[in-house]
């Protein structure tokens, strides 16, 4: 019997890629370091399939996921993606043991294998992406991430020129319910809720709550009562920002209508400017599980 660790690099006619098997891998190195952060690789995962995506710009079809440009320079060094690389690191072994499928995929894949793991919505995915070269691609200019030391409008003029409108940037927020700030990343510290690895609502309810200022000399973040959560700038901006604010109310009180915000903006935002064939999900021939 061959392996999926058989199969050659130009695959046979036959060869029918086993999505299941790549998801399988990546829901197994999630949790394989108890060393690592809150015990989970599912927040940098996440944050590594935004960051290859939330390049895109839909005034010129450049960036998004396809391509996977981030393993080069100058994308892999912007400030914005400082830590990433420990998410490539543990995805290269799954790469090496399906080469069948792209870092763009992978890493897209990832994303949505890890929301799902940590008890998030289930997310409409499918392959397509394909990697560039080093030396065949222009490089992007930095500055298309989001700069979370910045106001509502920097955070309007970035995500509308994804595409995306005021409650797809709200529910894409709460992803924040996930993961942490690392003073050696980003000079942030801390984590937005007290269950950092699992998915859900709670980046919402936090931020209803009182926040100031922490005091300290790092960069102005804001500190909950306990002191031990954080929001970013551009997060509290979220409720300062009447408009924004309605949709912070409406999935603190509706988890329901969160999970399924976001599932369908995170599915957006990883298809942003990916050149799929003309097929939906449900038909399609390469799409082993359709996501209904
Ligand atoms: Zn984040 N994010 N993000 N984000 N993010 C961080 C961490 C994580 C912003 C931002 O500056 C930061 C979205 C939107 C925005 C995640 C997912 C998503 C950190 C901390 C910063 C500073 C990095 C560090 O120090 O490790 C800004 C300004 C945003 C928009 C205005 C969206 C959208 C996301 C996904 C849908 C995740 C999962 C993390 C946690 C990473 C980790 O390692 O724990």
């Amino acid at each position: 019997l061959l392996g999926s660790s058989a199969i050659p690099a130009t695959p046979s006619k036959d060869f029918k890629p086993d999505y299941q098997a790549v998801r399988a891998a990546i829901e197994d190195v999630l949790e394989s370091n108890d060393e690592y952060d809150d015990g989970s690789y599912g927040p940098v995962l996440v944050r590594l399939a935004w960051h290859t995506s939330g390049t895109y710009d839909k005034n010129d079809n450049t960036g998004g996921s396809n391509g996977a440009t981030m393993r080069f320079g100058p994308e892999s060094g912007w400030g914005a993606n400082a830590g990433l690389g420990d998410a490539r690191d543990i995805l290269e072994p799954i790469k090496k043991k399906f080469p069948w499928i792209s870092y763009s995929d992978l890493w897209t894949l990832a994303g949505v294998v890890a929301i799902e793991a940590m008890g998030g919505p289930q997310i409409k995915w499918r392959p397509g992406r394909s990697d560039k070269e080093e030396n065949g691609c222009v490089p992007l200019p930095d500055g298309r991430l989001p700069d979370a030391s910045r106001d509502n409008k920097h955070v309007r003029d970035v995500f509308y020129r994804m595409g995306f409108n005021d409650q797809e940037i709200v529910a894409l927020m709460g992803a924040h319910a996930i993961g942490r700030c690392h003073a050696d990343r980003s000079g942030f510290v801390g984590p937005w809720t007290f269950s950092p690895t699992t998915f859900s609502n709670g980046y919402f309810t936090e931020l209803k709550g009182k926040w100031h200022k922490k005091k300290w000399n790092g960069p102005i973040q804001y500190e909950d009562k306990t002191g031990e959560l954080m929001m970013l700038p551009t997060d509290m901006w979220m409720v300062w920002d009447k408009k924004f604010r309605q949709y912070v109310d409406l999935y603190a009180k509706d988890q329901d209508k969160f999970f399924e915000d976001f599932a369908a903006a995170f599915s957006k935002l990883l298809e942003l400017g990916v050149p799929f064939e003309k097929r939906d999900f449900n038909t399609s021939p390469s799409s082993p599980k359709p996501m209904a």
